[in-house]
This record gives structure tokens, sequence and C-alpha cells, in this order.
């Protein structure tokens, strides 16, 4: 087995959870300041957040949704604003502090860098939000512990798509195989098992009932020392927390079990 190089992470959902809280809010203070009366709540951004990236799920909400909005000339232009505004809110929000990492994902960055494991971003979202998110929680250089960061429009084809991917590992020339992700959601693991990437899932509210199949692991979180996770899916092999130890374990327990 190739050794353990890099740990590739999603962020919204993953390394924070960011959609109920943030974007979701965020998305509804850009409506109401162009005036639109649309409300997205937490029940209906949850089925929203089937489609990935901000200004494609404002076109779903139209398309599935508000049938009746009579689409300006310029449409493209007024989603891509309406989304401009929904990023300034957003990375507003985070500077607020409204937003922790989820617990365990310092304390598992940080083993990683001590041990020279690399590390890397792969998200649909828009690149602000990811430099916001670290700044604001682990603090201004954080940036820099991510050797690539894969965010947004940089590929045509978001998740479920596996083109984020293949971008990050294109950029850190590594093979899939040297690789362990992160991933919250079903799209998440759909775009990262394309890429035959080891996949590790921490799922949350809007995803603990989506279909996983492919993931090397399935946990309800990172788990702490005190706090360990629970395991929903796949053996942790005695582990109780994400840790470099666990996700060792967790490559060779998947790959004894694929041969
Ligand atoms: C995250 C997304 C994003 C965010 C909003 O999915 O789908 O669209 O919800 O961010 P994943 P933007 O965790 O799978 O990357 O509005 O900046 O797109
Ligand atoms: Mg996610």
């Amino acid at each position: 087995m190739k050794r353990l190089q890099a740990l590739i992470f999603d962020v919204d959902g993953t390394l924070a959870d960011t959609e109920r809280d943030g974007h979701r809010v965020a998305f509804n203070l850009a409506f109401a300041e162009a005036g639109l009366d649309w409300e997205w709540n937490v029940e209906l951004y949850g089925e929203l957040l089937s489609v990935t990236g901000g200004k494609e799920r404002i076109k779903f909400y139209l398309d599935r949704y508000n049938t009746d909005f009579r689409r300006p000339g310029n449409f493209d232009e007024f989603v891509a604003g309406l989304h401009a505004a929904k990023t300034t809110f957003y990375t507003r929000l985070l500077a607020q502090g409204e937003i922790p990492l989820r617990s365990g994902v310092e304390r598992l960055l940080r083993e990683a860098r001590e041990r020279n494991i690399r590390l890397a971003i792969a998200t649909t979202t828009t690149p602000e939000n990811v430099s916001a998110l670290l700044n604001c929680t682990l603090g201004d250089g954080a940036l820099e512990w991510f050797e690539v960061i894969g965010a947004g429009d940089v590929v045509p084809a978001k998740k479920p798509a596996p083109d984020i991917y293949h971008y990050v590992l294109e950029a850190m020339n590594l093979a899939p195989e040297e690789c362990v992700a992160f991933e919250d959601s079903h799209n998440g693991i759909l775009s990262s098992r394309e890429a035959r990437l080891p996949t590790i899932v921490t799922v949350n509210d809007y995803t603990r009932d989506q279909d996983f199949s492919g993931a090397a692991i399935v946990l309800d979180r990172f788990g702490e020392p005190d706090s360990p996770f629970q395991v929903l899916q796949g053996n942790a092999c005695s582990h109780r927390y994400v840790d470099i130890a666990m996700i060792e374990a967790v490559r060779k327990e998947t790959s004894s079990v694929r041969r």
C-alpha cells in the first residue's frame, strides 16, 4: 500500500457546519436586500442542497419552487449579482465568529502538519468563503496550511462531478491512493469516489440519512478523546476519534477488504 501523503477536505458541512446558519441566512439577507420576497427556510434549504454551488442553487430554486418569478433579460448577471451579495453577507457572518470549525478538525489539521502530511481543499463554494472560514477560525496564515485550494468556478462542473478532486490531485501531483478525502454529503462522495479517493464521511443534520455507499467509513463526527465518534457504517478498528493513526488503520482495513 502506498504511503499516506495528503488529506483533502471538503469545506461546507465537513470542516464546519456552514449551511443552515451560514449560507442559508446569507442567501436570505441577499434576497431581502434586493427587494425579493424569497425566504429559504431550514426545510426548503435542505431540498435546495441537492444542487451544489450558490448560483446553480438559485437557478434550481426558480426552476422548481418559484416558477412565477419574471426573470430579467440579463438573468445570468442578475443571479451573479445576488450571489456576490450573498458572499458578502456570508463572509460577514464568519467574521462575527458565528460559525466554528467542527470539533476535532483543528486537532487533526495540526497533527497532519506536524507529521508532514500535505493538506488541500476541494469544495464547490466560492474561494473568498474558504479564506474567510480558515482565517476566522484558525487565524491569519491558516490559508498557507493548505497547499492547494480547489474552489468554486475553477472547474466548470461542480460536485457531484469529480473535476474538483482531479484538479487538486493534478496540482499536487499525487495519485488518489496516496490521499484520503473528507466529505459530508452524497454529492460529495459521488465526486470523491469517481476520482477514486478513499473517503471518510462525517455526517451532519442535513446529510445523516443520505447514501454513502463507497465510503471507507461513515461517522457522526471527527470526535475528540473526550467525545468519541459513533460509527454509522464501516470499521473504525477500535479507534475513537479521527487522527492519523485512525486514518492509517481505516486505509489498511479498506484496502484489505477490496483485495
Ligand atoms: C457546498 C455547496 C456550496 C455552498 C454555498 O457543497 O454546495 O454551494 O452551499 O457556497 P460542498 P456558494 O460541501 O459539497 O462543496 O454560494 O459560494 O456556492
Ligand atoms: Mg460538503
